[in-house]
């Protein structure tokens, strides 16, 4: 027998079953749990801010609410341009933005083919323009996913509160995603019904129960024929929910799933769900917190924005609290995001890169008081969350120890799920090592898809342990970063 031979039968005989070997004893994932997010709900997670704009015949009669009587010919913007308004989304590091398309008033920022009351009999360029058509493309042309606020409450339309205006609804939620889609997000909102032009009527309408009139699920089974991806948000669900306030606070206990029955838009009898979401709800819903940087969410020129520091609190208690930041932006009557807003936008992404610029965590040791086995080990945590530490299946607790050479000082610590596998954290807490004891630094509940824990003034230690008290299924941690 030549060597080649005798080389091929070792191969087969020896190197194969060992390699088959080593297969066999990888251990297998966790289980998903019962409820777990679809890949484009993850994908949405990943965004974690985005921008909202609110723009329309508001911006130029000086309202939050339009009553459905304005003149399409207010709405003159004399220097719009979507690409500016994109590249400063985007030089704001949001990764998409959603557009109100049409608000309560009823104005289409789009040629709808159904209505005379848009763009097509403003001046804006002399009735050629197109504002959600020029957004879109300019989104499409600078990487920044695109979405769409379409209002349910219409107070413009004659026939609200019937069945003619339900058609036309639906007819609208069909143009725009067939002309504007694939959207990463629609937002449907809870304001319904009440005082309006409604065609000349000038009336109060209140449609049934808020939300059974609108037969919800007809509306989204157009959505998921046309653009399947879609996160459809409401005050309540299904794909993303209101986390409850409209200043950008999402609870620091909260659950990605909920459930859905009677949950719709303008459902806002369940405001302790939307909160905290449930713990055995049966679909992934998580909470998205809405806020804007001014006091309105359209431009008013006595209106201030919010401070850096105000957007850095708020973007700790949102993105740091394991949901989205939608944050508003209000073009002015020129149709620009103010000066001062850009301003305070730009310093506030200096601020988030500065404090999360060097994962201290990359440069420690990692150990776990048990792991599922190989694959699955402490030092999985480290760096970007394409790995997970994961426990045995009959052990959900744990405690991680993260240790250094040299003390650090550390201001936050950022924990993260594998929450393609589910929300599994229901209590934990972090330690640090001061001397020969330890000091307790935070105490936490739900973790999810990212928890930020500010360590106020910061902790100068060279061990700190996060302890997992509690979690609904073997523990399944992606990433522990410290800043
Ligand atoms: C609310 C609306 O009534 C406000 O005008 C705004 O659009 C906000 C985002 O949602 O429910």
């Amino acid at each position: 027998m030549n060597i080649i031979n005798l080389l091929k039968r070792a191969a087969n005989r020896i190197v194969i079953p060992m390699l088959l070997g080593v297969m066999a004893c990888q251990p297998t994932p966790p289980a998903p749990m019962s409820v777990v997010p679809a890949e484009h709900q993850i994908a949405w997670h990943e965004m974690e801010q985005y921008a909202f704009v609110h723009f329309t015949i508001n911006t130029f009669t000086d309202r939050e609410w339009g009553f459905g009587d304005e003149s399409p010919a207010l709405f003159n913007p004399t220097d719009f341009d979507a690409e500016a308004l994109v590249k400063i989304v985007k030089d704001a590091n949001l990764k998409g933005l959603i557009l109100t398309a049409k608000h309560h008033d009823g104005f289409c920022l789009w040629p709808s083919k159904y209505t005379e009351h848009s763009i097509k009999n403003s001046p804006y360029k002399g009735g050629e323009g197109d504002i959600v058509g020029e957004v879109a493309e300019a989104c499409r042309r600078q990487g920044i996913k695109f979405g769409i606020y379409l209002s349910p409450w219409d107070r413009n339309h004659a026939g609200y509160g019937t069945d003619e205006y339900l058609e036309y609804y639906r007819n609208q939620v069909r143009e725009l995603l067939t002309a504007y889609g694939p959207l990463f997000e629609m937002w449907f909102d809870g304001a319904n019904g009440g005082d309006g032009y409604y065609g000349g009527a000038y009336e109060t309408r209140w449609v049934e129960s808020g939300y059974l009139y609108y037969d919800w699920p007809k509306v989204i089974d157009i959505i998921r024929e046309l653009s399947p991806e879609t996160v459809v948000w409401s005050s309540s669900l299904p794909d993303a929910r209101w986390c409850s306030n409209e200043r950008g606070i999402i609870d620091k206990h909260c659950w990605a799933m909920a459930t859905p029955e009677n949950m719709y838009p303008g459902g806002r009898d369940n405001i302790e769900v939307l909160k905290h979401g449930e713990e055995n709800g049966s679909r992934w819903a998580p909470a998205e917190a809405d806020v804007s940087i001014r006091p309105g969410w359209f431009y008013h020129d006595y209106e201030q924005p919010k401070s850096p520091e105000q957007l850095f609190d708020i973007y700790l208690s949102s993105v740091g609290r394991g949901g989205t930041l939608l944050l508003n932006l209000a073009p002015d009557r020129r149709g620009r995001i103010p000066e001062q807003d850009v301003e305070s936008l730009m310093r506030w992404r200096a601020m988030v890169e500065s404090a999360f610029s060097k994962d201290l965590a990359l440069d420690a040791k990692f150990s776990a008081s048990s792991s599922r086995g190989w694959g699955y080990s402490a030092r999985s945590m480290k760096g970007e969350n394409t790995s997970y530490w994961a426990t045995a299946d009959d052990i959900t607790t744990g405690d991680v120890s993260i240790q250094w050479n040299d003390a650090i000082m550390a201001k936050y610590i950022v924990i993260q799920e594998h929450i393609a596998l589910g929300q599994r954290v229901k209590e934990f807490a972090i330690e640090a090592r001061i001397g020969d004891r330890w000091q307790s630094l935070a105490n936490g509940t739900t973790i999810g898809y990212k928890q930020i824990i500010p360590l106020g003034d910061g902790v100068t230690t060279n061990e700190l342990r996060i302890r997992f008290i509690d979690s609904r299924g073997p523990l399944a941690i992606a990433r522990i970063a410290v800043y």
